[in-house]
């Protein structure tokens, strides 16, 4: 029976994925010639967390269980691997030379020579690489790799991975679902959590290197002295483990806070306050990454007020931070009132700006162009904007699928956008490979830059203060899967998820499996329980659990359920066609065209694209009106399947745990059929009436 992250005291689930409890001795046995001696090298606060790291997993991994060969580990800089190997030989050099570059890092073996202990080496040329170098070879050994199999050479995709964190200052998570926030402002700066080393560790051992603390709806305070400080104390937790900490700021902080009677950004008071602020704020946090801003966006403060764009805001704030090494994350998050199509706001409002924002700004973009739907395309800004920086925003916390009582394995999501091809510079033009040349496609002209100095994809973070971290056992599996991705967007879901099974309910090949078998198929499952064919943001007002596809009140259009899915007797779905809202044309072609033909547009984004009649034929030789009822019914087969196959799992896994998911995957299917029950006969009502008038 699987006994790992059984909590250790701190609660079911605390220890995540990195519980670390003893290798079975078959998956142990080949690593035990390296382990007579683990040389790391130690004098930063990263190589420290290495060295740590070792020690812990180690003993964790293989306890006092058989003796350990005579081999040895190194894990180092280039200088201390040869150090330690007693000069640069021929061999030697091999270990520690032509390295990835920045925080990549390298896993090599000595070449076996007669006599020759064995030995295997991390190796960076940054001490966080040695970091990030440790945690894959600990990786590997945990989920039962064999030492020649952990060889590899990585280097991040991006240059910031990172998450968002939603918390406002009282303590309260906005779209959180795991408790209350991690940061106990009212304790710091003198008491100091363990959770924050704990978060900080489990976030270095997916690569994660940034972290905002705080809300993008942002409280002007956390601009304060008194706030500062306490931030401070958090950043220095962090940096031990490679992290650099941001903050998101409210536009109007110099009205708020500094009493000037504007936030005008070209204002010279305006400029002095934020410059003023960067000095203090630097000289408190000297590695501090920088800002997130949400301006002009859903009622938050920003340069329109002045009759200034995005680009004056954010240049301002990116030239307050430039000298300190600081960058400004500005966000496309934008819509308003009156819109014929929400979907065209951001495209149209950041567009005519492309070429005009400072080097240290980065617009970030979230993955589709509504607003973290269970499937959207890819929002059209990824492969338009030319000469700006982009950073992807995804969101971890599942506000629109589910929250913290879905099992939805979000991995399938991202990989689904990062894989696609906007064709910005012809084909292959990825997002993943925009991401990492800069967001911008004249990135991709750049001839090999793997890393473009200002690369990020962000998370909006589902963790909170509770046992699990993230609401149930299963929810830290997007944690780990967002870190996973955004280091590497090659990488197989399912993969990544088999090494979170392996790390966090055990090894046994029958156990990961049926635990694969549970997560790989749930997002699809929630798509067609929730939202098939594309239909999208026809959730129940404001806090967006389950469904009411029949809102059609409130302040806002462009917040009511009709005005997306535009369901009457001629069809479903919201034209975005030529003839429609010319959503299409925002596209690169032959991007744009492929969406615009209802015959090309893949159908899994055909109701986002297109009004479809509700006699059409689809794929499946059924009419529109015939295949959405399916869609549902095959949505609540599948979250009621996950169930079944969670249930058979019962005797590997404790019962305690066990028990604890099949409440969640209850909760599932329950909604699951809800939602079947109010979408089905609601949009049905609309196919009938066109019968009707046809007949
Ligand atoms: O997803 C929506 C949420 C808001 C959020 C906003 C944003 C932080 O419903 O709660 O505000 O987007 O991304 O700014």
């Amino acid at each position: 029976m699987s006994s790992r992250n059984n909590g250790k005291g701190r609660g079911l689930g605390y220890e995540l994925w990195l519980g670390r409890s003893a290798l079975p001795p078959d998956l142990g046995a080949p690593w035990l010639p390296f382990l007579g001696e683990v040389k790391v090298e130690r004098g930063t606060a990263a190589l420290d967390s290495a060295s740590a790291e070792f020690a812990r997993s180690l003993e964790g991994l293989f306890g006092t269980g058989p003796e350990a060969g005579p081999g040895s580990i190194i894990a180092g800089r280039p200088a201390f691997v040869e150090q330690t190997l007693g000069g640069k030989s021929a061999a030697n050099g091999t270990l520690t030379g032509g390295l990835p570059p920045g925080d990549g890092f390298a896993i090599r073996l000595a070449p076996a020579a007669a006599g020759d202990k064995p030995r295997l080496a991390v190796v960076s040329t940054t001490d966080r690489g040695v970091l990030y170098g440790t945690f894959a070879l600990l990786r590997a050994m945990a989920t039962g790799m064999r030492p020649e199999a952990a060889v590899s050479e990585e280097t991040p995709a991006v240059s910031f991975r990172m998450l968002d964190h939603w918390d406002n200052l009282d303590g309260s998570i906005e779209r959180g679902y795991a408790g209350r926030s991690l940061w106990k402002w009212g304790e710091l700066p003198v008491k100091v959590d363990p959770r924050y080393a704990d978060y900080a560790r489990a976030c270095a051992s997916v690569g994660i290197n940034a972290s905002c603390l705080n809300n993008v709806n942002a409280a002007c305070e956390i601009l304060s002295t008194e706030y500062l400080e306490k931030i401070a104390v958090i950043a220095g937790v962090l940096r031990a483990w490679g992290i650099r900490t941001f903050l998101s700021v409210n536009f109007s902080s110099p009205i708020k806070m500094g009493g000037l009677n504007t936030a005008d950004p070209l204002d010279p008071a305006v400029i002095a306050w934020w410059s003023a602020k960067a000095r203090e704020l630097y000289a408190l946090i000297p590695d501090f990454g920088g800002f997130v801003v949400k301006a002009d966006s859903e009622g938050q403060p920003g340069p329109f007020a002045y009759g200034r764009t995005h680009a004056d805001g954010a240049n301002m704030l990116a030239r307050a931070l430039g000298s300190f090494g600081g960058i400004v994350i500005w966000r496309a998050f934008v819509y308003g009132h009156g819109e014929t199509d929400r979907a065209k706001k951001a495209w149209a409002n950041f567009m005519p700006h492309d070429g005009e924002f400072e080097p240290n700004v980065a617009v970030q973009v979230k993955n589709g162009a509504i607003d973290f739907q269970p499937r959207e395309p890819v929002h059209p800004l990824f492969g338009s904007m030319e000469k700006s920086s982009l950073f992807m925003e995804f969101q971890v916390t599942q506000e629109y699928l589910g929250q913290g009582n879905h099992v939805v394995y979000l991995g399938p999501m991202w990989k689904e956008i990062l894989d696609f091809d906007t064709h910005a510079r012809g084909k292959g033009s990825t997002v993943a490979r925009l991401l990492s040349a800069g967001g911008g496609a004249e990135g991709l002209d750049r001839e090999s830059a793997p890393v473009a100095p200002l690369s990020g994809i962000a998370g909006v973070s589902n963790i909170g203060d509770d046992a699990t971290w993230c609401g149930s056992l299963f929810h830290p599996l997007n944690w780990y899967a967002f870190g996973r991705l955004a280091w590497d967007p090659s990488l197989d879901t399912d993969a990544i998820a088999r090494e979170w099974i392996a790390q966090t309910w055990g090894t046994d090949r029958g156990l990961i499996d049926g635990i694969l078998a549970v997560v790989s198929p749930s997002w699809e499952a929630c798509v067609d329980y929730m939202t098939p064919l594309c239909l999208h943001h026809i959730m129940r007002e404001h806090h967006h659990y389950g469904p009411d596809p029949a809102f059609d009140a409130g302040e806002r259009e462009d917040w009511r359920s009709t005005y997306y899915h535009r369901a009457d007797s001629a069809g479903l779905g919201f034209d975005r066609t030529r003839t429609g809202s010319g959503g299409v044309d925002q596209y690169r072609k032959p991007v744009a065209d492929l969406f615009d033909d209802i015959e090309t547009c893949p159908e899994k984004y055909l109701l986002w694209f297109h009004h479809v009649p509700w006699d059409r034929v689809l794929s499946s030789g059924m009419t529109l009106a015939q295949e959405l009822p399916a869609r549902y019914a095959r949505g609540v087969a599948a979250a009621e399947r996950m169930r079944e196959r969670w249930r058979a799992l019962a005797p590997r896994i404790d019962p305690a745990r066990h028990a604890a998911v099949l409440a969640k995957l209850d909760i599932q299917a329950a909604d699951a059929k809800e939602w079947e029950a109010v979408c089905v006969p609601y949009f049905l009502s609309f196919a009938k009436a066109s019968a009707k008038e046809l007949s």
